[in-house]
């Protein structure tokens, strides 16, 4: 008996070659089902650059896909007939009988469309990433802790980066008390490789600028990565250039440069685009060549094989209610400053501005600016996730979830970070030059012109003292708030509730 034509499903974030689905496939007999669709590309307000990115990159897969010699049903988003979401799509383009062959689709909300779709749908383990599920579960089992740095030893040993038989090259498992230079003066960084718009690209932008034009977010200038070989190039220009000088610089901030040393290619491997593994080997590879230091290839590989993979799992081992978590009860509306409004802090104005240019900011501006900023005054975790998952190029819910719930919010109570993300201005005076140009004078607490991150800091601690004062990493912060003058702390307070009240009147901080 002849097999019935199979429909190879490929999501917007699923844009490998080298995947399960396609293999299960024959290019003679099945077809490729491919689509843009008003669902995925309304369920947050997307930054318009992330969804002319999805929609560029998957029609030129689509083409590389018809080189391949596969028939592939491509649904543009105009499209009349379009259903408008994936399911939609997949029944469309099916009858009752048709196999249905896809890869797991990495977010809850996705996959619960997929499964509940009556067809014969088979669904395949997303190769694409260096653990999976069931290890992650495995590894978490009977922990008292799910410590990122205990997983990642795993997943050195699984692929054998940077290992010298069974033990870490150099010594030592991690070099990050290296990572933490702050930049020399004049200090410049190569520019990075630009694709400017080809026909297809151009296409994309007149389609999201009429329909998602009013998103927060400049649509142009637009010079990503849309194809792998594009990819590859960002990648070559990473291991020449800033590999080297990863490490050193990797946590400081400037408002002179938008991406310094850091690699851009969260977007390209979160496609599909580049996998994960051959981008921890060029690293390698340059390290043994004598052309990157150790603390830049560990600290690199570190964040790929590492911190990706680790919060992959997280994802995926806290289920589909992880979402509402919300453990130190924070319930204020996110302050219209987020969304371009405005504000007279240096440092979360430009990286809000950073980000409305280009759909970007590195980790310790997304970490230790906006997300600091938002957990110091008490923002609904919610209300951050959904500005997270919006307003970044590389975001989707698998990693951005547990990076802003989980590590930057503190949410989870735990789960990922063993204490909250909380700095005074003093930690980005000293990893940053923003302060110099700010209005407020980083070295007062208190009264008017006092930079805001000094009063809050102190106010978050205070009222979550119940929690966070029996910490033991947090012990000696509480002591020399214990030890200061009873109406010093007063006075802190004081200015605290005056901004928070501000933001509570919607007036600009
Ligand atoms: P580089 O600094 O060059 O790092 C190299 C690579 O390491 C990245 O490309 C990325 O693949 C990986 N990586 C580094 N840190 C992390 C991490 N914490 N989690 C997962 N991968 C990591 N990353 C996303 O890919 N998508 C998101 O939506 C996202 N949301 C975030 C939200 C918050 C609040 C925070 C604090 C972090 C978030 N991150 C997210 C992690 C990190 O900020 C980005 O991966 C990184 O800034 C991407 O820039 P890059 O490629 O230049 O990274
Ligand atoms: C993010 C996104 C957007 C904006 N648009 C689409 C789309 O039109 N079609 C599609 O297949 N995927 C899109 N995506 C990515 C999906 O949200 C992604 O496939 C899910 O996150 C998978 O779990
Ligand atoms: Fe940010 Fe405070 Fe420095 Fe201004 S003074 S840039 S608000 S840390």
């Amino acid at each position: 008996m002849v097999n019935p034509a199979q429909l190879i499903v490929v999501l917007g974030d699923q844009l490998s070659l080298d995947s399960p689905a396609l293999a299960a496939g024959d290019p003679a007999r099945d077809r490729v089902l491919m689509a843009e669709v008003l669902g995925e590309a309304t369920y947050v307000p997307h930054h318009p650059k992330k969804i002319a990115l999805i929609f560029a990159a998957m029609r030129k897969f689509a083409d590389q896909l018809r080189e391949a010699g596969w028939q592939v049903d491509y649904t543009c988003l105009d499209d009349p007939d379009n259903a408008g979401s994936l399911a939609g799509e997949i029944l469309r383009h099916s009858v009752a009988d048709t196999p249905v062959q896809v890869i797991e689709p990495s977010e809850w909300r996705v996959r619960a469309d997929l499964r509940a779709l009556p067809r014969d749908v088979v669904f395949h383990t997303d190769t694409r990433f260096i653990s999976n599920v069931a290890e992650f579960a495995a590894w978490a089992e009977g922990r008292k802790a799910l410590r990122m740095e205990y997983f990642y030893r795993l997943m050195r040993r699984k692929t054998g980066l940077l290992m010298d038989g069974d033990a870490p090259v150099g010594g030592a498992w991690n070099f990050d008390a290296e990572n933490r230079k702050s930049l020399p003066k004049g200090i410049k960084f190569p520019a990075l490789p630009e694709f400017p718009p080809d026909a297809v690209t151009a296409d994309v932008l007149y389609l999201v600028e009429a329909r998602f034009g009013q998103n927060f977010g400049d649509l142009r200038p637009f010079n990503l990565a849309t194809t792998r070989d594009q990819a590859l190039q960002l990648l070559d220009h990473f291991i020449r250039f800033n590999l080297p000088v990863f490490g050193d610089y990797q946590d400081a901030m400037t408002g002179r440069e938008l991406y310094l040393a850091h690699s851009l290619l969260s977007y390209a491997i979160n496609l599909g685009l580049l996998s994960p593994i051959e981008v921890c080997q060029r690293a390698e590879a340059a390290f043994h060549a004598g052309k990157a230091p150790l603390n830049a290839a560990e600290g690199f590989i570190r964040q790929i094989i590492g911190w990706r993979e680790y919060i992959r799992g997280i994802y995926f081992s806290q289920g589909p209610d992880y979402v509402a978590q919300n453990q130190l009860g924070h319930t204020r509306a996110l302050p219209p400053l987020y969304w371009g409004a405005g504000t007279d802090m240096a440092c979360v104005g430009h990286a809000v501005a950073q980000t409305r240019r280009t759909g970007y900011a590195h980790h310790i501006q997304r970490l230790m600016l906006t997300g600091n900023f938002a957990l110091l005054v008490g923002i609904d975790p919610r209300a951050v996730h959904e500005w997270y998952l919006s307003v970044y190029i590389d975001a989707f819910e698998w990693v951005e979830l547990p990076n802003t719930l989980g590590m930057s919010q503190w949410a989870d109570g735990g789960v990922v970070a063993s204490k909250p993300y909380v700095s005074s201005g003093a930690y980005i005076n000293r990893m940053s030059d923003y302060c110099k140009g700010c209005a407020y004078d980083v070295k007062t607490r208190d009264g008017a012109g006092a930079c805001p991150f000094n009063s809050l800091y102190w106010h978050f601690l205070d009222r979550h003292q119940d929690r966070f004062g029996q910490n033991p990493r947090m012990g000696p912060i509480y002591r020399q708030w214990q030890k200061m003058d009873p109406d010093r702390r007063a006075a802190i307070l004081r200015s605290a509730e005056g901004i928070l009240a501000k933001l509570d009147a919607g007036e600009r901080v």
